[in-house]
Formats: C-alpha cells, sequence, structure tokens
C-alpha cells in the first residue's frame, strides 16, 4: 500500500517521462522552447486538451495560455474541427495529388487575405517563410535580404541571423552550422527604426531583394510595430523594388480576420501563414502578387515542393478552424478576452506594487515585468526575467500555463471565458503578492 508521504516523494510523471525522452531525442523535446530551459525545471508532458484547458501526465489541470503557440484559436478539441478531420482521415490520410479540400482553402485564404492573389499551401512557418525569400530573390534577381532583429521567422539558414558589429554590416549566424556565407546577404537592423531602414535602403536598396518582417511581433515577447516603421517599409520597397513580405505565421487570424496587415491597411507584395490555417494540424502558406508566385515551378523557375504540401486531414482542420473564426463577433469577443486579461494583470500587480505591465492585439497578449510595454528589441531585453521565471514556476503550480520563456507571447482561445480569465487573474494576484 502506498502511504501518502511515498505518493508526495514519488517522482511526478512528467519527470519520469522527461527522462526518458532525453534518453531518444535531444533536450528530450522536438522544438526546444518546450524544454524549459529557460525558466528552468521539468516540461510537462500533455496527455489530452478540452477547450481552454490541457492536462499533465500527472492527470493537473491548467488554463493553456500557449494554444499550441497560436494554432488552438478555437479552443483545444473543437467538436466541429474534430469531426472534419476524423471525416477526412477515414477518406485516407494522404494521396501526394491534388484535392478539392486544397482548392477551397486556397479561395478561402484569397479572399479572407486580399493581397493574396496566389497561395501555395506547405506544412511549416519555415517552409513559408523560407519559399517566399526564395521567390522573391527569384523574380528580382538580388541576393540581399533585411530582417530585424528580435524577429523569428523559423529555422531557415539565412533567417538565422543577428545584427552584424555595426549598423548596416551584414549578419552573424545565431547557430552553429550556418556558414558565414549563408547569412552574409542578410541584413540586420533594429525593429522600429525607421532611420535606420531609410538609410539602408539609400546605401543599397537597388540590391534588396526583400525586406521581411513581422507586422506584430511575438517572437521577442510581443512588441508592436509603429505605423510609421511599416508605411515607411511599404514605401521604401515600392520605390526600390524590393519585395516586402509580412511575417504573418503568429499574426495571421489572430491579431484580426485579415492578419496584421488588416490592421495598418497595408498591402505586402508577399505574406506568409501558418499556425491558424492548420487548426493545430500541419498547415502553412505563402503568397501574394500573382506576378511573383508566377515565378514558383511548375510555372516558372523557382523551385519549391512537398510531399504532405496541402495535406487533406491538415486541410480538414484548418478549412473548418477558417470557418469558425469567421463566427459574428469572433474576433471583438477574442480581443476582449486578451485585454480583460492584460487588464486584470496590470491590476494585479500594481496592487502589489511590482513593475509590470502588458500589452495585447487581438488574440494575443505579451506580459513584461518592467514599468512599461517594451516598444524595441532593446527595451525587451531589460525586463526582469528572474521576476518572469518566477511568476511562470508559481502559475504552473497554480494550474496556469504561460509560455516557457521571458521573449514569447502568450494567446487565448474562443474558449476563454470571463470565469476561466477571472481565475487567472486571481491566482496572479496571488502570485504577484509574493513578487512584491
Ligand atoms: P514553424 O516552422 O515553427 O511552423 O514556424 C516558424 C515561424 C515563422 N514565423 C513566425 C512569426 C513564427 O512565430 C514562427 C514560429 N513560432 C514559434 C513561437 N515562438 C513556434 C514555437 C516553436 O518554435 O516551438
Amino acid at each position: 500500500m502506498t502511504t501518502k508521504a511515498q505518493l508526495q516523494n514519488a517522482p511526478s510523471k512528467n519527470d519520469t517521462l522527461f527522462a526518458r525522452a532525453q534518453k531518444t531525442t535531444p533536450g528530450g523535446v522536438n522544438s526546444p522552447v518546450r524544454a524549459f530551459r529557460s525558466v528552468g525545471g521539468s516540461p510537462r508532458f500533455i496527455t489530452r486538451a478540452e477547450g481552454p484547458y490541457f492536462w499533465d501526465a500527472d492527470d493537473k489541470r491548467y488554463t493553456d495560455y500557449i494554444g499550441s503557440w497560436g494554432p488552438a484559436i478555437v479552443g483545444h478539441a473543437h467538436p466541429a474541427v474534430v469531426k472534419a478531420v476524423q471525416e477526412a482521415a477515414a477518406r485516407g490520410l494522404s494521396f501526394g495529388a491534388p484535392t478539392e479540400g486544397e482548392i477551397e482553402i486556397a479561395e478561402e485564404i484569397c479572399r479572407l487575405v486580399p493581397s493574396i492573389e496566389q497561395v501555395r499551401l506547405v506544412s511549416s512557418g519555415t517552409e513559408a517563410t523560407m519559399s517566399a525569400l526564395r521567390v522573391a530573390r527569384g523574380a528580382t534577381g538580388r541576393d540581399r535580404i533585411v530582417k530585424f532583429e528580435g524577429c523569428y521567422h523559423g529555422h531557415a539558414d539565412s533567417l538565422l541571423v543577428k545584427a552584424g558589429s555595426g549598423m548596416l554590416t551584414f549578419g552573424n549566424p545565431t547557430s552553429a552550422g550556418v556558414p558565414e556565407d549563408f547569412v552574409k546577404h542578410t541584413l540586420v537592423l533594429d525593429y522600429n527604426d525607421v532611420q535606420q531602414l531609410e538609410d539602408a535602403f539609400k546605401a543599397m536598396g537597388d540590391t534588396i531583394a526583400c525586406v521581411i518582417v513581422e507586422p506584430v511581433a511575438g517572437n521577442m515577447n510581443l512588441v508592436r510595430a509603429t505605423p510609421e516603421f511599416l508605411h515607411a517599409m511599404r514605401r521604401l520597397c515600392t520605390q526600390y523594388g524590393a519585395v516586402l513580405i509580412f511575417d504573418e505565421v503568429m499574426s495571421g487570424f489572430r491579431v484580426a480576420l485579415g492578419g496584421a496587415q488588416s490592421l495598418f491597411g497595408i498591402k505586402p507584395d508577399m505574406t506568409a501563414l501558418g499556425k491558424v490555417i492548420g487548426g493545430g494540424l500541419p498547415v502553412a502558406a505563402f503568397g501574394g502578387r500573382a506576378d511573383l508566385m508566377a515565378h514558383l515551378a511548375p510555372v516558372g523557375a523557382v523551385y519549391q515542393a512537398g510531399t504532405l504540401s496541402g495535406n487533406p486531414v491538415a486541410v480538414a482542420a484548418g478549412m473548418s478552424t477558417l470557418k469558425l473564426i469567421q463566427e459574428p463577433q469572433f474576433y471583438e469577443k477574442l480581443s476582449a478576452t486578451a485585454r480583460r486579461l492584460t487588464q486584470g494583470m496590470q491590476h494585479a500587480a500594481q496592487e502589489a506594487g511590482v513593475a509590470f505591465s502588458a500589452d495585447a492585439v487581438g488574440g494575443m497578449f505579451g506580459m513584461y515585468f518592467s514599468a512599461s510595454v517594451p516598444t524595441s528589441y532593446a527595451e525587451m531585453m531589460a525586463v526582469d526575467r528572474s521576476k518572469f521565471n518566477a511568476f511562470f514556476h508559481a502559475m504552473l503550480d497554480a494550474g496556469h500555463y504561460f509560455a516557457p520563456a521571458a521573449f514569447e507571447a502568450g494567446f487565448v482561445s474562443a474558449q476563454h471565458d470571463d470565469a476561466v480569465i477571472d481565475a487567472t487573474i486571481a491566482s496572479a494576484r496571488a502570485v504577484f503578492a509574493t513578487l512584491g
């Protein structure tokens, strides 16, 4: 008979699974951020999820504020999405041949994002941005690309770059295994720095193939782009014949039905999408002006391909999700939910005298242990990470699962109702009191 004391001292199932996972998979995870390296401790191995919740291997329930890093916008295991996947799977999992479902989702994406005249489906956001870059280079015949410090566009070699030493010097790899040669055409500038962007174009604008940007940054935690920044980017790309790529893998269908581009009223030349358009299964996409997309094989000379691109089961999940997010008031409610959370957290922190701020755009939010909302990468790097880590673990113990890193955004779903949000705020109030 196991005594209570023995039970309390028994290693958690999460710890056992984590130890086992590390024997066969580097870090025990299939994507680094999941390993809790930034916050310490063992990751939670999730066994099931429903609505705003998921449960770990010890059968502990959490309110989930990651939502699979964006895809779970309608809530986990939504009956309509599960049904669509089950019905599609019963018809076969993958054919390696075109299906009508791929036409339907392509038509829906083009209808919802007017800047996209033609679109190609792929299986990850990395593939989407990598392919969009290749189209831009193929269409312009230019090599140079511009990205911004703090923006993440997936792990394609030429995008794993940090800013060079000088302002207009080319980047250095952020990852081992990426040859200097692969990043020598990548210029890394400061997010929201209009002058620097102007200077770069003045210096080398006619050699720039494209600029790629997160129009609402979510990979240095949430940082809003200023309208001036994005409008200058649009003007300069047009003036110098560079392709403007909006990486909306995270912001697409997350901040608004038409993505961040609809909020800013800016028409990029190409857009990368992912996450929400797969509803949790692997669907991503890149698309834009028809004259650019015409460079893609088999029509044009820019090669790109994928065994599971447009997979019928994944497309069924994505299409079902795209239908649900078009329900009346979907984004009004989702934005109100995210705002309820961020405002409630700010009030709770203020009561405790903790330097804390928060922001939300549509259904994504940022929380910062700093007195004001960071507006740049440099300001973001100054937030109090140890306070965040203490907050993260205390909230995790209380059953609220936030991103296990200070520099990640958070996500709510249509199933996070007021009672769910208010329970999180109540827990946060107690945690802030210990941090004050
Ligand atoms: P994937 O290759 O992970 O599907 O997408 C890459 C990507 C591209 N562009 C943006 C704006 C993204 O946010 C991402 C991926 N986002 C991360 C969240 N920080 C995914 C989580 C992870 O890496 O495990």
